[in-house]
């Protein structure tokens, strides 16, 4: 048993986290993740309101544990989708790509815990001052959207600067990082890309099949001049859209049309060509496809292990 605040906090047999991925993070995974013992999350980014309703109520079909939804804060939906999580008392949100401060007296005068995705210690400050009940503190080795600091140097500034409970994220997928996450000063820890292969997961399998096969060097960033930074798979997509962005020719505006859909070709259709495959840096960790109870329970038999031996190091 690894037994943390976050753990304490939710609930939950497991302080580990299903990231709420865009497209991928639906009441499938998320039930799975959270019946398994760990923090499912259904990803809000996708859905307008009532298609959020939705998956919520088919996640309750199955599962009676605590689970989160994500809301991306740079979706159109933003606002419906957090009024949708107070009324159908979701009993933790967590948020991303933005400022929460918007919706925060909401949430957590509906009694829901607030858990949002920083960057920044700057952010993990004014949210906690704010009723945060903890925050996860996101390095750039995460696929998908991310900030400009790792999460090696991120997750002890964090967490030496709030008094809340910090969960790591980005970079982590073994047992390995689990144990470091921890020793950073980290209560938990949020993975995308480990559940991306879980045998829960929907996605396309030529997604899965990329996953696997990825090794340290398999990732970019690209989306820099639109301002959103993304870590995605190298893939003819992903290379020449950070061609297009080097060219001063090209608009912001071609840019972001240019990327429009990427993502869900990727994981509904696969495509190979046009797809965004976005992904972590940890891929290269990824091995096989498992159930997310087996993957909560090989991360803590890791974990546990490691950090039952640190002492050796000590003379
Ligand atoms: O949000 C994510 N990861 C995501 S969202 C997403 S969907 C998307 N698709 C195309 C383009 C852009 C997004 C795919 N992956 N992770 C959480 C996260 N939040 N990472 C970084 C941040 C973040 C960055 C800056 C949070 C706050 C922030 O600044 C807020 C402010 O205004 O101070």
């Amino acid at each position: 048993m690894i037994n943390t605040k976050i753990s304490q906090l939710l609930g939950i047999e497991y302080p580990i986290f299903q990231g709420g991925m865009a497209w991928v993070a639906d009441a499938a995974l998320a039930s799975a993740v959270s019946n398994a013992g760990g923090l499912g999350i259904i990803a809000g980014m996708n859905m307008n309101g009532e298609q959020l309703r939705a998956e919520i109520r088919k996640l309750r079909e199955t599962c009676d544990k605590p689970f989160a939804v994500n809301v991306m804060l740079m979706s159109p939906h933003a606002a419906e989708v957090a009024d949708v999580i107070v009324e159908e008392k979701v009993p933790v949100v967590t948020t991303g790509a933005g400022n929460p401060l918007t919706y925060m007296k909401k949430w957590t005068e509906a009694g829901i815990k607030v858990i949002p995705v920083v960057a920044s210690v700057a952010l993990a400050q004014m949210v906690a001052k704010r009723g945060a009940a903890a925050v996860v503190a996101e390095g750039g080795e995460s696929g998908g959207h991310i900030g400009e600091a790792n999460t090696m140097a991120l997750v002890p500034q964090v967490a030496q600067a709030v008094d809340i409970p910090v969960i790591a994220a980005g970079g982590i997928a073994d047992g390995r990082g689990y144990a470091a996450a921890l020793m950073l000063g980290a209560e938990g820890i949020q993975m995308g890309t480990r559940f991306l292969v879980a045998k829960e997961c929907n996605i396309h399998p030529n997604y899965k099949a990329k996953v696997l096969k990825a090794g340290d060097t398999a990732t970019i960033v690209s989306g820099r001049r639109l301002g959103h930074p993304v870590r995605s798979l190298k893939t003819p997509f992903s290379r020449k859209f950070a061609e297009l962005e080097k060219d001063p020719a090209i608009s912001d505006e071609q840019l972001n049309e240019y990327g429009t859909g990427a993502l869900r070709k990727a994981v509904s259709e696969g495509d190979e060509v046009n797809g965004a495959f976005m992904c972590g840096e940890a891929a290269g960790l990824v091995k096989c496809e498992q159930t997310c109870k087996e993957i909560l329970e090989e991360m803590t038999a890791q974990a546990e292990k490691i950090l039952s031996s640190a002492g050796r190091f000590i003379v």
